[in-house]
């Protein structure tokens, strides 16, 4: 009996302090984007870099209980204290640390932030306080009060703050911690840098106390004459409520009812022009209820495979590519901006593509949006890759939190044709069943797009190249990196090999290309010389014209990028020199190659 309440002592104490705070306030309320009232709490933010996380663990209290860098200035000088965010530095946000501070560099473990704002909450609304992304764990306090936590460095999220916020000046404090786990999405080894920090805005949205939590609006079953509307409220009139959705240029006004659950869906008879890279057309779509409407900018198109086409509308299109990271053009740290989106994606369109791969991990919205306006379809990709913890559950849990949190929040995004579940991922039963799984849950969430993985290529018998990973019976493409003439072998190996495949889906090269300096010159048989880079492009694209069935293309990568993985001094120095661009914007031989080839093949549609 002893043990017994000792150990109900235990459990309840247990729960009281050691339990990591459930995220009742989180909201999948993805984007700020087309809502009313709107605040943005970018600028200059206070920070504290605090590898120790003293501000965490008071040695007194329990971490989870409460113990937090709190919002403290130094102005009673006869008290200890041992830090004063008043007189901290500062860090802009949105921004990754890395490339705002030499000291944080190569910094990986926690900085705290902390801005205050003045706020008057209306009697009866609602405030969220969300963020586009911060890398890589996340707590957010609001006036002292622990409000919610994420994991994930590339997807948003939102907590309600209703009731915590007050009249006047408030604090907020958060707490980013970019450590890599090994059990982590992505796990602690990648070929990217892992910049930290907010990387992407923060805002307040302000709503009716029942509101418009999500929408969809697309085409039904690929059906070009029929238009699907899904919408979400919550609060508590949520169900029973009237919706408003309407497609002016369509002359579409609907308006319907909420079930019980708060969702309603309908379709209507429509004859939308349809999205194409040659005419990205989109249209205004506005949702409302109540007093308020969210507005949105929506494309219509169909994508599917046929055997080994891939038909965007219908018709066989082929992906002229390019890998991109998400990295700003000219001083490579993190992109966020509209306008960051748009000179990485004029650089795509200059080079003649019509698809980006967005890789490793979902790229913020703009970068979306903007590909969206340019024309530019999207592979769109959670960041599992290499060796991922295949058989932990909470590893598959973290990815498919992202995998639900990019298609919520892209879910209305025409130009995005193919979601990836994975890169690189060496093959095992584990790692079958957890991608497996993935996928499912992809066509689940989302039964209008392709699902993709880049696998990677087999050679059974010499210069006999094919794809034989079981994860190609179950995706939709036969996606696939190689790397001949760079990783295998050197570029003449490209005119040396022969591919054929044993499964009828449309095959797409989700990376190739090799390293090259911009303006080391050598020999061709020299590697990193910008002319080992050009025999290689060259060499390649003889290729890939012989590669049967082949629907697109997307070579790794538009620019240079940062990556802690590349060591040699005075060629690498802690970049990846794949690009065709380089760091500094400039264009090496090898664009030109693939810039010519690309012009050709659009000039054949
Ligand atoms: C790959 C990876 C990519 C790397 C690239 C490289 O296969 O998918 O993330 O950056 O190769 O340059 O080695």
């Amino acid at each position: 009996m002893k043990k017994l309440v000792i150990s109900l002592a235990t459990a309840l104490l247990a729960s009281i302090f050691s339990l990591p705070a459930q995220n009742s306030r989180k909201v999948d309320l993805y984007s700020i984007s087309g809502r009313e009232n709107v605040t943005s709490l970018d600028g200059m933010w206070r920070n504290i870099v605090d590898p120790f996380e003293n501000g965490y663990y008071d040695y007194r209290l329990n971490p989870t209980d409460g113990g937090y860098a709190q919002d403290r200035s130094y102005d009673d000088h006869t008290r200890l204290q041992e830090y004063d965010f008043a007189t901290a530095s500062q860090l802009a946000v949105p921004g990754d640390w890395n490339t705002q501070s030499d000291r944080l560099y190569y910094y990986e473990g926690t900085v705290w932030y902390r801005k205050r704002f003045d706020y008057d909450l209306a009697e009866g609304k609602r405030l969220f306080a969300h963020f586009g992304a911060a890398n890589y764990e996340t707590i957010v306090w609001v006036n002292g009060k622990r409000v919610g936590q994420h994991i994930g460095g590339f997807t948003p999220f939102c907590f309600e703050i209703t009731d915590v916020v007050k009249k006047g000046e408030n604090s907020i404090v958060v707490k980013v911690d970019n450590k890599r786990h090994h059990e982590g999405v992505p796990t602690v080894n990648s070929d990217w840098w892992n910049f930290g920090g907010i990387t992407r805005p923060v805002s307040l949205i302000e709503t009716s106390s029942t509101f418009i939590k999500s929408h969809a609006v697309g085409l039904k079953n690929k059906d070009v004459k029929k238009i699907e509307c899904s919408v979400t409220l919550d609060g508590p009139q949520a169900a029973g409520r009237e919706v408003t959705v309407e497609i002016p240029e369509l002359k579409i006004k609907r308006n319907a009812v909420t079930g019980a659950d708060g969702k309603l869906s309908f379709e209507v008879k429509a004859s939308p022009e349809l999205w194409t890279p040659e005419n990205p057309k989109l249209y205004a779509v506005n949702i409302s209820s109540g007093e308020e409407t969210v507005k949105d900018e929506i494309g219509f198109r169909t994508i599917e495979t046929k055997g080994n086409k891939l038909l965007l509308n219908g018709k066989e299109v082929f992906l002229r590519g390019i890998c991109i990271h998400e990295e700003t053009a000219y001083d490579s740290g993190r992109a966020w901006s509209r306008e960051h989106a748009h000179t990485l994606l004029s650089w795509a369109k200059e080079l003649g593509c019509n698809f980006v791969r967005l890789a490793h991990y979902p790229h913020n919205e703009e970068m979306v949006r903007e590909a969206e306006r340019m024309g530019l379809m999207v592979w769109s990709e959670i960041p599992v890759y290499w060796t991922i913890h295949w058989n932990n559950p909470d590893t598959y849990a973290n990815a498919e939190a992202q995998l639900s949190d990019m298609i919520g929040r892209d879910i209305n995004r025409a130009n995005i044709i193919i979601w990836s579940v994975a890169n690189e991922t060496p093959r095992s039963e584990p790692r079958n069943e957890f991608l497996t799984r993935l996928v499912n849950k992809a066509r689940e969430l989302d039964g209008s797009r392709l699902v993709g993985a880049a696998m990677e290529k087999d050679e059974p018998v010499p210069g006999k190249l094919t794809i034989n990973d079981p994860l190609g019976k179950v995706l939709d493409v036969l996606s696939f990196n190689e790397y001949v003439g760079w990783y295998d072998g050197n570029w003449e190996k490209c005119d040396r090999v022969d591919w054929s495949f044993d499964i009828d889906k449309p095959v797409l090269i989700t990376e190739c290309g090799g390293g090259g300096v911009y303006g080391y010159h050598g020999s061709d048989k020299e590697r990193f010389t910008e002319e080992y880079q050009t025999a290689l492009y060259e060499h390649h694209v003889a290729m890939l014209k012989r590669i049967p069935g082949l629907s697109g293309v997307a070579p790794w990568i538009l620019k240079d990028f940062r990556s802690p993985r590349r060591h040699l001094a005075d060629i690498q120095d802690d970049f990846n020199r794949k690009g065709l661009i380089s760091d500094k914007g400039q264009r090496k031989p090898a664009f030109y190659v693939l810039q010519k080839w690309y012009k050709e093949l659009a000039g054949q549609e």
